[in-house]
C-alpha cells in the first residue's frame, strides 16, 4: 500500500518569507512537490498518530498537491488529516483549525497575493502546533533536508474525493473532509459585536468586500450577507477559482482599484474592503479616505475595546521593521510593550504565544491578532465595521481624529519588480558598505541621525535574525528603508520604505507622495535605485 520512491534534490527549494513560492511549470516537474513535502516531514519529530491540517487557497494546481500531501501524510505515519472541503482553507482558518483541534501542525498552499494559474505562482508553507508559519530554525532544516533527499514515501491508492464533506480511510490514516468556513464564522462572532454591526449595516450603511476571486468569498458571503444582513452581492467576485477570474489578488491600489474607485465616487459604497489570494491580508477604504495598513493598525490597537474580544484591554503592539510607527503612538500611551520584529509574520509567533503582544500589524496589508497565528483579512474588516458601528462616525472622522490625536505618520512603499539580482543585490551591498558614513551626512534639509541593517532579537526565545532591512533615519522622526522582498518568484523585488512623522494636524492634508518627496529623493541619490535597477520609477506604489 506505501512505496518508497527515489529522488533527487532540488536545490531551489529555500524557503522565503512565506514558504516555497514557485511558478507552477516549476511545482510540476517531477517529485518537486513530493520533495518538498518529505522534506517537512523529515524536519519534523512526535507526529506518529497526530492530525495534519491541510488546505489551500484554491488556486491552479491545488487540488493535485492535496492529494499527493494526503497521500504522503499517510505513508508518513499522521493518524488524520482535516482537510477543507474543495481543498479550500483560507490561511487563517487553517491556523484557527490547528489550534482549535490541536493538531500536530498544517500544510497551506498558496503563494497568497501573487496571481494564479497554469503559468502563474504556487507555494507550500508549513505551520506549527500554535497555528503560526514554521520559524526559522525549521524552514531552515526544511531546505537543508530538499538538499539531501533520495527518497520519498507515499500511498499507492485512490484519490479522496475532496468535494464530499465526512469521515473516509486512505491507506489507514482517517481523512476528515470540513466546512472550510464553519469555525472560522464561530469565531469572528465570538470577537465581534455581531448585532452592532448588523444593526448599523440595517441602518443603511453600505458595505462591499471585494474577495478578488480568491479564497476569502465563501467566509466573506457567510459572514457578510448571511449573518451581519448585508445584501446579496455585497461580496464581489466571491467564488474562489483557478485563476482568481484572471485577478491578480493583491488588496492594494494598484490591483484593487475597481473597489477603490467605486467607494471614493458619491454614490459609492460608505466602506469596502479587499482581501488576497489565501485571505491573510486586507485592505480598507472610507469614503474619501484609503487606510494606510500602518495607520489600520494603529487604530485597531486605539479602539481596540470596543470590540467584545479585546475589551480587556490589549498586553502589547508588535509590527514590522518597516511598518509605520504610528501603532508606536498609541502604545507609548497606552503605556504597554511594543515590538519591532523583521519583515514576515512568524516572528510574531513568539510575541503571541509568550502573552507579549495582542495585535500585530504590517505595511504590506497584514493585521492581526492573537485569535489565530496568522494575520486576518477579514478579521481586520470586521473589527473596523465594529468601530465604525460603535463609534457611528465615518472612517474618515476616525483616522482624521486618530492623527489630531496622536500626529500622522505620512508613509508609502514604492515596489521595483522583477528587477535583475544581481543589480539589486548590488545595491544592497553598497548601500551595507555606506552605513557607517551616513551618520551626521545632511541631504537638504534632512540630517541622518543612524544607519544600520536592522538586526532583531527575539525577546521570547534570544534567537538573532540580521540583514532584515537597511534603515537610514534622520533628525525628526523621518526614514527610509531598503529590502529585498522574499515572496518574489521572479528576478528581485526591491521595496523602498519611506515615512515621514507631522505632529501638526494643519499639515495633515497633504498628498501623500507630496509630503514624502524630498525623503523619496533622498532615498535615491543614497541608494542610486532608479540608476542599478534600470527603472525611472516603481511598479507599484502603495
Ligand atoms: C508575506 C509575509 C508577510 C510579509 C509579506 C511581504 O505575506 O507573511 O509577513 O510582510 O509576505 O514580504 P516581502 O516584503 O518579503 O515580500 P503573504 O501575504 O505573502 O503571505
Amino acid at each position: 500500500m506505501f512505496k518508497t520512491v527515489t529522488t533527487a534534490p532540488y536545490k531551489d527549494q529555500k524557503p522565503g518569507t512565506s514558504g516555497l513560492r514557485k511558478k507552477v511549470p516549476v511545482f510540476q516537474q517531477e517529485n518537486y512537490a513530493e520533495n518538498f513535502i518529505q522534506a517537512i516531514f523529515d524536519s519534523l519529530e512526535g507526529f506518529e498518530g497526530k492530525t495534519l491540517v491541510i488546505g489551500g487557497d484554491g488556486r491552479y494546481y491545488n487540488r493535485e498537491v492535496i492529494q499527493k500531501a494526503l497521500k504522503m501524510a499517510a505513508a508518513s505515519g499522521f493518524g488524520k488529516v482535516m482537510v477543507g472541503q474543495g481543498g479550500i482553507l483560507s490561511t487563517p482558518a487553517a491556523s484557527n483549525l490547528i489550534r482549535k483541534y490541536k493538531a500536530f501542525g498544517g500544510i497551506v498552499l498558496s503563494a497568497s497575493h501573487n496571481p494564479g494559474g497554469p503559468t502563474e505562482d504556487f507555494g507550500i508553507k508549513y505551520n506549527i502546533g500554535n497555528g503560526g508559519p514554521a520559524p526559522e530554525k525549521i524552514t531552515d532544516a526544511i531546505f537543508a533536508r530538499t538538499q539531501v533527499i533520495d527518497t520519498y514515501k507515499i500511498a499507492d491508492v485512490a484519490d479522496i474525493d475532496l468535494d464530499a464533506i465526512g469521515t473516509f480511510d486512505l491507506a489507514g490514516m482517517t481523512v476528515e473532509v470540513v466546512d472550510p468556513v464553519a469555525d472560522y464564522v464561530t469565531l469572528m462572532e465570538e470577537l465581534f459585536d455581531f448585532p452592532a454591526i448588523k444593526a448599523h449595516i440595517a441602518g443603511g450603511f453600505k458595505v462591499v468586500i471585494d474577495s478578488m476571486g480568491a479564497v476569502t468569498g465563501p467566509y466573506a458571503v457567510e459572514i457578510l450577507e448571511k449573518h451581519l444582513g448585508a445584501p446579496a452581492g455585497s461580496v464581489r467576485n466571491s467564488t474562489p477559482l483557478p485563476d482568481f477570474g484572471g485577478h491578480h489578488p493583491d488588496p492594494n491600489l494598484v490591483h484593487a482599484k475597481e473597489l477603490y474607485d467605486d467607494v471614493m465616487s458619491p454614490t459609492g459604497p460608505d466602506f469596502g474592503a479587499a482581501s488576497d489570494g489565501d485571505g491573510d491580508r486586507n485592505m480598507v477604504v472610507g469614503k474619501n479616505m484609503f487606510v494606510t495598513p500602518s495607520d489600520s493598525l494603529a487604530i485597531i490597537a486605539a479602539n481596540a475595546t470596543l470590540a467584545p474580544g479585546y475589551a480587556k484591554g490589549i498586553a502589547g503592539i508588535a509590527r514590522s521593521m518597516p511598518t509605520s510607527a504610528a501603532a508606536d503612538r498609541v502604545a507609548e500611551k497606552l503605556g504597554i510593550g511594543m515590538y519591532e520584529t523583521p519583515t514576515g509574520w512568524k516572528f510574531f509567533g513568539n510575541l503571541l504565544d509568550a502573552g507579549k503582544a495582542t495585535i500585530c500589524g504590517e505595511e504590506s496589508f497584514g493585521t492581526g491578532s492573537d485569535h489565530v497565528r496568522e494575520k486576518d483579512g477579514l478579521w481586520a474588516v470586521l473589527f473596523w465595521l465594529n468601530i465604525l458601528a460603535v463609534r457611528k462616525e465615518s472612517a474618515y472622522d476616525i483616522v482624521t481624529k486618530h492623527w489630531a490625536e496622536y500626529g500622522r505618520n505620512y508613509y508609502s512603499r514604492h515596489d521595483y519588480e522583477e528587477v535583475d539580482s544581481d543589480a539589486a543585490n548590488g545595491m544592497v551591498t553598497a548601500l551595507r558598505e555606506k552605513l557607517s558614513t551616513l551618520p551626521g551626512q545632511t541631504f537638504g534639509a534632512l540630517k541622518v541621525e543612524a544607519a544600520d541593517d536592522f538586526a532583531y532579537n527575539d525577546p521570547v526565545d534570544g534567537s538573532v535574525s540580521k540583514n532584515q532591512g537597511i534603515r537610514v533615519m534622520f533628525e525628526g522622526g523621518s526614514r527610509v528603508v531598503f529590502r529585498l522582498s522574499g515572496t518574489g518568484t521572479s528576478g528581485a523585488t526591491i521595496r523602498l520604505y519611506v515615512e515621514r512623522y507631522e505632529p501638526d494636524a494643519s499639515r495633515h492634508g497633504i498628498e501623500t507622495q507630496e509630503a514624502l518627496a524630498d525623503l523619496i529623493a533622498v532615498a535615491d541619490e543614497i541608494s542610486e535605485l532608479k540608476k542599478r535597477s534600470g527603472r525611472d520609477a516603481p511598479t507599484v506604489i502603495t
